[in-house]
């Protein structure tokens, strides 16, 4: 008989890639969607026929629990979130609800439900904020810089704690930042990567940005969503740093975006004071050995093919709307 899984955030970056990932390997699957006034499920509209969508929202335990009953999973995965960190400094409350509180919600929902259901948390790089040593790996301790990184520290540690307290197979993916042509378009590399394409074909001329300086690990979502059902493969559950070990800079991001396009990054980037955040993230770069070892993952998409990948995606999709 197949599996069942369900994915909350289906409808997101990393929930199309995971929701093809697994229809691939013959799951039935079941996705979370939130009522909203602009249904925006471009990103699996090509899934429509072989996906089942189930109405819920995080903040609303009975839907959770209702899901559980429609899906009867043997896997969940949790990456719904209100994941961009500009806005849990404007949302800060409504970020812990959905970030933090509701991964207690769900984990409920499965207590009660499906307690031998496998489940994945969407942690994040951002637990690690202010870094004093790198690169960073399961035993680096947390600072936390936004109330985003706050929000997925907590729900981090209510996972662990839920597999020690009640035998759950929990597994938390501590993801570094992993991007494709799917990014929501806030995010700064599926931002530059558009913009240029923008002002490549004369639809823009100056690209705004903040910190030129902050440095991430980038890799690509389709490898990432692969660890997160490799996590859920093995016999205990453990959490895993997933990273490529590259740091590059987001003036690098510009630099190899608008050589793509056969641009010059420096006469087009316009600094803004506005873009910077309260509190910043200066740096971030993973060591992903333990994946490497007991997962047998590693990343196939490096940087330079990620972001080109990304632009030229971006020219296509613009050039077909003009
Ligand atoms: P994303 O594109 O922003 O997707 C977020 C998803 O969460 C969307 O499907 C959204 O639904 C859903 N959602 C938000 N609030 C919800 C609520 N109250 N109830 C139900 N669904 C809700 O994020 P992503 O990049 O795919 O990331 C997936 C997960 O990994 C997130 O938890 C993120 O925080 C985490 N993460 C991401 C990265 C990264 O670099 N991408 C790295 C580490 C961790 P709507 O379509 O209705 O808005
Ligand atoms: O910013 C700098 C900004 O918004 C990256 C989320 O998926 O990854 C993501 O969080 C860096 C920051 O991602 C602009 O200051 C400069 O240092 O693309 P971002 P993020 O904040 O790292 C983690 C792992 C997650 O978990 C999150 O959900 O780029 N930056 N100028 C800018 N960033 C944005 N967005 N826009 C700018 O104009």
């Amino acid at each position: 008989m197949s599996k069942r899984a369900l994915i909350t955030g289906v409808s997101g970056q990393d929930g199309s890639y995971l929701a093809e990932l697994l229809l691939s390997q013959g799951y039935q699957v079941f996705g979370l969607v939130r009522r909203s006034s602009n249904e925006r499920l471009e990103r699996i509209a090509h899934l429509a026929d072989s996906l089942v969508l189930v109405r819920g929202d995080l903040l609303d335990h009975t839907s959770l629990v209702r899901a559980m009953e429609e899906a009867r999973p043997d896997e969940v995965y949790n990456l719904a979130a209100q994941s961009f960190v500009p806005t849990s400094w404007q949302e800060p409350v409504l970020t812990a609800e959905f970030t933090a509180l509701g991964a207690t919600r769900l984990l409920e929902a499965l207590r009660q439900v499906a307690p031998r259901a496998r489940f994945y948390q969407a942690s994040s790089s951002e637990i690690f904020g202010k870094v004093r040593v790198s690169p960073q790996d399961e035993r680096t301790p947390f600072w936390p810089r936004s109330p985003y990184g706050v929000a997925k520290l907590y729900a981090h540690w209510i996972t662990v704690n839920y597999r020690e307290s009640y035998g759950l197979f929990a597994c938390c993916g501590i993801l570094f930042n992993h991007e494709s042509p799917r990014r929501g378009v806030e995010f700064v590399t599926r931002k530059i990567t558009r913009e240029a394409a923008r002002i490549r074909l004369g639809l823009a001329r100056e690209l705004r940005l903040g910190n030129l300086e902050a440095r991430r690990d980038w890799g690509f979502a389709g490898d990432y969503v692969r660890a997160m059902w490799l996590m859920l493969q093995q016999p205990s559950p453990e959490d895993y740093v997933i990273a490529t070990g590259e740091m590059h800079s987001v003036r690098e991001v510009c630099e190899v975006a608008f050589d793509e396009l056969g641009l010059d990054w420096r006469e087009h980037v316009v600094h803004d004071a506005k873009l910077v955040r309260p509190a910043e993230v200066d740096l971030l770069v993973g060591d992903a050995s333990k994946a490497r070892r007991d997962l047998g993952w590693k990343p196939e998409v490096g940087f330079q093919q990620l972001i080109r990948d990304m632009v030229r995606a971006d020219l296509r999709d613009l050039s077909g709307r003009i």
